[in-house]
């Protein structure tokens, strides 16, 4: 199968931490999208022109981080990422829902950067960094619900803070959440996330 690929994008990370923890990184063929053709190859992968999506050895599209996931989830015979039912299945795509919500705000943070200054609104800056720290706080208080395996909810949460450091170093999202930053501290140090931290 084949991923759309760019290296810096959280959600790239998310899919290939997915793969990483299922064993089922050697399977996965990278397609460069960021070179100048990017765009159509993105738009022909995906109409919705995001990456990721994935393209499967019969030829079907897969796109939206959630689903690819999902799909690789269910390729593999080992510990689920995506626990089948009950209460840890909520828990799981509850937190995926906010490690996506947390990275959707700050790419668009980033996106927002990238305008020209006077086409640039700190209005809508400062509503993307609200929506980041309340998520961050509510995962403060829930810290406890991070530990133990990883599933895709705490992988979310990983790549989301990740990302976070990646484009807002000096930010300081640590401050005021000891117990966020101190799982996250084990989280990063997994093999899989050692293995897709993005480029300098
Ligand atoms: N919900 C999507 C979000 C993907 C996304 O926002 N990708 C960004 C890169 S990090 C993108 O391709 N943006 C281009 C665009 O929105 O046109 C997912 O989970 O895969």
């Amino acid at each position: 199968m084949k991923l759309s690929h760019s290296p810096t994008s959280p959600f790239v990370r998310k899919v290939l931490v997915a793969a990483h923890e299922t064993g089922l990184a050697d399977r996965i063929e990278l397609l460069d999208m960021t070179s100048s053709d990017a765009k159509t190859a993105i738009d022909q992968v995906n109409p919705l022109g995001k990456v990721p999506a994935m393209i499967l050895d019969d030829g079907t599209t897969l796109m939206d981080s959630p689903l690819l996931c999902e799909y690789l989830d269910s390729l593999h015979g080992g510990r689920k990422l995506f626990p089948e039912s009950g209460g840890a299945r909520w828990s799981a795509l509850r937190q995926q829902a906010i490690g996506d919500g947390v990275m959707d705000a700050a790419v668009a943070r980033v996106g927002e950067a990238r305008r020209p200054e006077s086409e640039r609104s700190p209005d809508f800056v400062e509503k993307q960094t609200a929506k980041i720290a309340h998520s961050l706080d509510l995962l403060e208080r829930e810290a406890e619900s991070l530990q133990s395996d990883p599933t895709i909810g705490r992988i979310a949460v990983g790549c989301a803070l990740g990302y976070l450091d990646f484009r807002a170093p000096n930010e300081g999202w640590r401050t005021g959440r000891p117990k966020l930053a101190a799982w996250y501290e084990g989280f990063a140090a997994r093999p899989s996330m050692a293995a897709t931290t993005p480029p300098d």
